[in-house]
């Protein structure tokens, strides 16, 4: 049994590394969600598949599968790549899973369990119910014997922060402010909370994310810390778009803005992808349920550039077939990250459920001497 700590991370000597730092593996959920994602999830399970596939040449990859996909999982992902079962309501662990924390004296990796509903429980959630993700965390702590922070009050999703390892941490108001997450709690009692779980001194807060993310418009799919210092941000330079005015908006506020340790942040622009609208065939294969978002035909996604995942020495991009944009967005991460190689792969079937390649991965940090 995990053990359940009672104290902050932050008294403790933990801190919330960022991504670009070491990691031990990555962490994935199996899509399988027919409400959800189209033709029973089974082009969205080979993009999966293709992510993980991409993933584990740099890190180990373990795939979390339900009872009744264990046997195709098992078939369709690389040997080396680790399937276990477990219950979940959907296939995000990022907003799921557990937040690691590390000491950098002891080497020790723990894990911050978070209240999840489903990206706004009754008011705006995704789903009903969500039971099954809200426990996600605890047993990926179980399954890696770390202890576990655990929250029995405070509504989070991984992929609405993003933080530089050395205090500062990026959010939107729209997501983290919002009615459906914790409403009892003011901002400084949100901030408060972060800081003493996540080891922060500065907090900077964008406006608002990518325009109809549909989780309240996570910062995760308009922001990237790819190093302290260093930010990547989902860009348009064109104006009639809804989105010129919220990435305008961010790169004010990042301009103006210092972090914990009072250095000014260089900003990548990363231009988003031309529109990506619903077809009426994918719209046609997806189930209608009560009580799940739709899928219609013309519903424009959040398509963005700026949820990569960083894995150990290598990006893993979303692409989508776009002509324009697509080697532009390389071009950029080849600038904004040398060093790193570019793995881009086609992410369609994942935005046609709603979310990211960063939404879908979780890194579990591994912590090194500091050089
Ligand atoms: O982008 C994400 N963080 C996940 C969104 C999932 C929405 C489920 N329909």
């Amino acid at each position: 049994m995990s053990l359940k700590l009672n104290t902050f991370p932050k008294e403790d000597g933990f801190r919330m590394p960022g991504e670009f730092e070491p990691h031990e593996g990555c962490w994935m959920i199996w899509p399988e969600r027919n409400d959800n994602f189209r033709l029973g999830a089974k082009p969205a399970q080979a993009a999966y598949a293709e992510v993980a596939h991409a993933i584990s040449r740099f890190e180990p990859v373990t795939m979390l599968v339900s009872t009744s996909q264990f046997s195709a999982a098992r078939k369709a992902l690389d040997p080396e790549v680790r399937v276990i079962e477990m219950a979940a309501n959907d296939a995000w662990v990022r907003d799921t899973g557990p937040t690691f924390v590390v000491n950098d004296r002891t080497k020790e990796v723990r894990g911050i369990d978070w209240r999840f509903n489903a990206w706004g429980g009754l008011i705006d959630g995704a789903y009903f119910p969500w039971d099954q993700d809200d426990k996600v965390a605890c047993k990926i702590c179980e399954i890696e014997r770390k202890k576990i922070y655990s929250l029995e009050n405070f509504v989070l999703e991984g992929g609405s922060i993003h933080v530089d390892g050395e205090g500062t941490l990026i959010a939107t108001e729209t997501c983290l402010l919002h009615e459906s997450r914790n409403p009892h709690l003011s901002k400084k009692e949100i901030e408060d909370t972060l800081k003493n779980y996540l080891n922060l001194e500065k907090i900077i807060w964008l406006p608002q994310g990518i325009y109809l993310d549909e989780t309240n418009e996570h910062v995760d799919n308009i922001l990237h810390f790819i190093a302290p210092g260093k930010v990547v941000l989902a860009w348009t330079d064109e104006k009639s778009d809804p989105q010129y005015e919220m990435s305008a908006k961010a790169y004010d506020v990042l301009s103006d803005a210092v972090d914990a340790k009072g250095r000014k942040l260089e900003i990548f622009k990363l231009h988003i992808p031309e529109p990506v609208l619903i077809s009426k065939d994918e719209s046609g294969g997806v189930d209608c349920v009560d009580g799940t978002l739709p899928r219609k035909e013309g519903d424009r996604q959040a398509a963005s550039y700026a949820n990569f995942y960083i894995a150990n020495g290598a990006v893993i991009l979303p692409v989508f077939n776009d002509d324009r944009f697509d080697q532009r967005a390389i071009d950029t991460l080849k600038r904004a990250m040398p060093g790193y190689e570019i793995v881009p792969v086609y992410a369609r079937e994942i935005l046609l459920g709603g979310g990211n390649i960063h939404c879908i991965t979780q890194q579990q940090p591994k912590v090194q001497e500091k050089k």
